[in-house]
């Protein structure tokens, strides 16, 4: 009987080993099944400051659900983009390619032949990949890899956040839809977690447009931050000093040169009220994946596309290579890694966010990416990826500005002006201190000049296999 029971046990064995065996060839020759495999929500907010978030320092501004991601994941404390606008920004992170690579330096460029997207490489691999609200990008959301979409917004702002024009598929006409964005907005994306195939794993982009200007919050919010009591940023100027020729765009001209103070609290304070608002929605979001279960098999990812000056170096707008213009908000929490309540200070980009997420889904990692995955920065493993950032900004084809960061030191040039900046980020975070002519400084400053120009060389080289000459550009290339 003993001999029996054990030659069953045996078979049984047999069969469960070669049940297993099998599963494990699948596995080989495809995804495994989506019951094992993480879903990833990627929330972006537009122009939001890296520091305008209670987990990141601000004693203002109210972001309970976002400091309790922050509580329950790692807040990147020095991530940045390289091009800070929406467009390219963007480009940048759901491709994991840099602008002059991926065809996307300013508006109105579409991504060039061969280039990954981040959602296409997911769809790849099983995934129902969805996005829901601003879409700035050319051509459409699907050209991205998307194939689930509702409540997309088209364009880079509207005249207010009520009752916008949106389409639901590529290619519709827009068509009013009723309410406030950023509700209509997080409606879609509660719709998809309902609606969405539960066969499958899911990538969900949810990309707010607050809070982008018009600093137009729900009337509540409206009233919730009093501007007297708003603190002017710590490098504050009335008037900016180089003029950095950036003052025509239509950002810097939503307030006169020289600022005023007043005006500078009152925009705060509507902004950080669409910041409320929308960390509200955020907390509709992470109900939603609690209440649902899932939450434990889901990836969740948030990210300012690019900062804001506000009354920063006498500036309004974004387009500034000063830490207010490239460095965002970063928060990452995987649900099954076990850290939490953690900061980590590695330079990192936001293109940076695909690959990780590729490694933490088991989906290759196109060779042509040039993001590097967090992963181990993450868990703490690394303490970063790279020693420096560059960033850069251009006016349509017209050069403006070059940056590269270290931990310690950022050089700026301004093109246009043929001057550079040099700031000791240690001794002077709000960059006030220009030490370019500082002879103590000069090796420093030979030595990130000479890197910087070897990073524009290749940029320009990257560029030339799409950029047209300028003897050849119509302006629809715009
Ligand atoms: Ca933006």
């Amino acid at each position: 009987m003993e001999s029996w029971s054990r030659s069953i046990i045996a078979a049984t064995l047999v069969i469960l080993i070669g049940g297993s065996l099998s599963i494990a060839a699948a596995q080989a020759a495809g995804p495994p099944a989506s019951s094992d495999r993480l879903n990833v929500l990627l929330i972006v907010s537009d122009d939001q400051q890296h520091d305008a978030m209670g987990c990141a320092g601000n004693p203002i501004v109210k972001t309970p659900n976002l400091d309790h991601l922050a509580r329950t994941g790692v807040r990147f404390t020095h991530a940045f983009v390289t091009i800070p606008i929406c467009t390219p920004s963007r480009a940048a992170y759901l491709s994991g390619r840099f602008g002059a690579s991926n065809g996307v330096t300013f508006f109105g460029q579409r991504l060039v032949a061969d280039t990954p997207t981040w959602a296409g490489v997911l769809a790849g691999q099983g995934y129902q990949t969805a996005i829901t609200g601003k879409w700035h990008n050319v051509r459409g959301f699907d050209e991205y890899g998307f194939d689930w979409s509702a409540n997309v917004f088209m364009a880079g702002m509207g005249p207010s956040y009520d009752d916008l024009p949106m389409i639901q598929r590529p290619g519709d006409k827009p068509k009013v839809v009723k309410g406030q964005i950023t509700e209509v907005i997080t409606d879609a994306a509660l719709r998809f977690l309902r609606e969405r195939d539960t066969n499958r794993p899911f990538f969900l982009n949810v990309a707010y447009t607050a809070p982008h200007d018009p600093r137009m919050p729900p009337e509540e919010y409206e009233r919730m931050y009093d501007p007297d009591k708003i603190p002017l940023p710590a490098n504050f100027k009335p008037v900016p000093e180089p003029d950095p020729g950036t003052l025509g765009i239509r950002d810097e001209k939503l307030l006169p040169v020289p600022r005023d103070p007043a005006a500078i609290r009152r925009e705060t304070a509507k902004y950080y009220g669409l910041i409320t608002h929308m960390d509200g929605q955020i907390g509709r979001l992470l109900d939603a994946l609690d209440a649902s279960g899932l939450a434990g098999n889901t990836i969740v990812v948030f990210a300012s596309d690019n900062g804001l000056t506000l009354g920063a170096h006498g500036l309004l707008g974004k387009q500034t290579l000063h830490e207010e213009g490239v460095r965002v908000a970063l928060i990452m929490r995987h649900p099954r890694l076990g850290v939490a309540a953690a900061t980590r200070d590695a330079l990192v980009y936001l293109l940076d966010m695909m690959p990780t997420v590729c490694e933490w889904t088991g989906t290759p990692i196109p060779s042509n990416v040039q993001g590097r995955s967090l992963a181990d920065v993450y868990t703490g493993k690394a303490a970063g990826v790279r020693d420096a950032v560059f960033g850069r900004y251009d006016e349509r084809e017209d050069q403006m500005f070059r940056s590269i960061r270290t931990d310690r030191y950022k050089l700026i040039q301004y093109l246009k002006l043929g001057r550079e900046q040099l700031f000791d980020l240690v001794k002077d975070p709000h960059e006030l201190n220009d030490l370019a002519d500082d002879p103590a400084l000069a090796g420093v400053r030979r030595q990130l000049h000479d890197r910087l120009t070897a990073w524009r060389a290749e940029q320009d080289q990257a560029e030339t296999k799409w950029r047209k000459p300028a003897s050849q550009r119509t302006p629809t290339q715009e």
